[in-house]
């Protein structure tokens, strides 16, 4: 098995909806044991600690929740992921998903620097793909897709390099899609594998079609997993709950293919709320699943070329 230099950088963003809890992720992914978990792998592991936003000065805003704090925090992630990225395989403790527009963003001017193109792996029930002036709910974890793809009116956020292509995003495990997402998405050529889908076919087909596209472009791959990708009543640590989930076997069996597929170059753990969760049951699973992508199996088999 490939050694990695796994590098964890705690990343405990709580700006991106109301409802708090999210700041407490990174320590309890370090509580539920991740760096040994990926020690006993026989990677090597680094905890960078946790990252701090940019100084920032909040204002009131008529619809949008803590936009300032949000924007500072893309600054300061985006610098974080991209001195990852430099130095190993890098795996954010969030946090909520609103993190991942810094993430993001540094693995895009990273794989800017390398010359190789970006890929993007979303696994949500929601597909994130909101503008500011498309949301709802005002929350900033619904637009992080939204961001990285160029889509207007996120004013006061960095520059996006080159805007993320839509055919280099899949997003898996769909159940809860606002309308106006669906409408924009319904314009694009984002890969979009909704439970539906996952039901008739099995999640390994969309997944690997995927995988096919990054290794053919010898891409970078950023995946990006948010805690309600799973059923709630495996994982209930998370805010916004949505029924009709992706169950443990189908969560180990993406990770297991991303090993597999040796493409992951940087991972997102977010939306995960310890306040919610029932004795530390969703911080492990998580680790688990953690695990299962880099390496964690039961018996080796012959690995899938893609
Ligand atoms: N699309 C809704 C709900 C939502 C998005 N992401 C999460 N919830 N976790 C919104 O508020 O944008
Ligand atoms: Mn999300
Ligand atoms: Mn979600």
């Amino acid at each position: 098995m490939t050694q990695q230099t796994c590098i964890l950088i705690g990343a405990p963003v709580d700006s991106g909806k109301r409802r708090r809890g999210c700041l407490m992720g990174p320590d309890a992914y370090r509580t539920a044991g991740l760096a040994e978990a990926l020690r006993d792998l026989g990677h090597g592991v680094q905890d960078r600690g946790d990252v701090r936003p940019a100084p920032f000065t909040p204002k009131p805003h008529a619809k949008l929740h803590a936009l300032e704090e949000t924007i500072a925090w893309t600054t300061a992630l985006a610098e974080a992921a991209e001195a990852g990225l430099r130095d190993g395989l890098p795996i954010f403790m969030g946090g909520d998903h609103a993190l991942s527009l810094g993430t993001v963003l540094g693995a895009m001017r990273h794989s800017e620097a390398q010359n190789r193109p970006l890929f993007v792996l979303w696994l949500d029930a929601h597909s994130d793909f909101h503008t500011p002036e498309t949301t709802d709910s005002g929350n900033l974890h619904g637009t992080p897709l939204g961001y990285v793809t160029g889509r207007p009116d996120f004013d006061g956020f960095p520059e996006i390099p080159m805007p993320l292509a839509q055919d280099n995003i899949a997003i898996i495990g769909l159940r809860s899609v606002d309308s106006a997402e669906r409408a924009a998405l319904q314009d694009t050529t984002v890969q979009r594998v909704d439970m539906r889908e996952i039901d008739e076919t099995g999640i390994a087909k969309p997944l690997s079609g995927f995988l096919e596209r990054v290794a053919r472009s010898n891409g970078m791959l950023h995946v990006s997993l948010d805690v309600d990708f799973l059923d709630p009543s495996v994982a209930p640590a998370v805010g916004t709950t949505v029924p009709g989930g992706a169950t443990i076997r189908e969560g180990h069996l993406v990770m297991e293919m991303l090993h597999d597929s040796g493409l992951m170059t940087s991972l997102d753990l977010v939306e995960l709320n310890p306040f919610l969760d029932e004795r530390g049951r969703t911080a492990q699973v998580m680790v688990d699943l953690a695990a299962s992508a880099l390496g964690r199996r039961v018996f080796d088999r012959p690995t899938r070329a893609f």
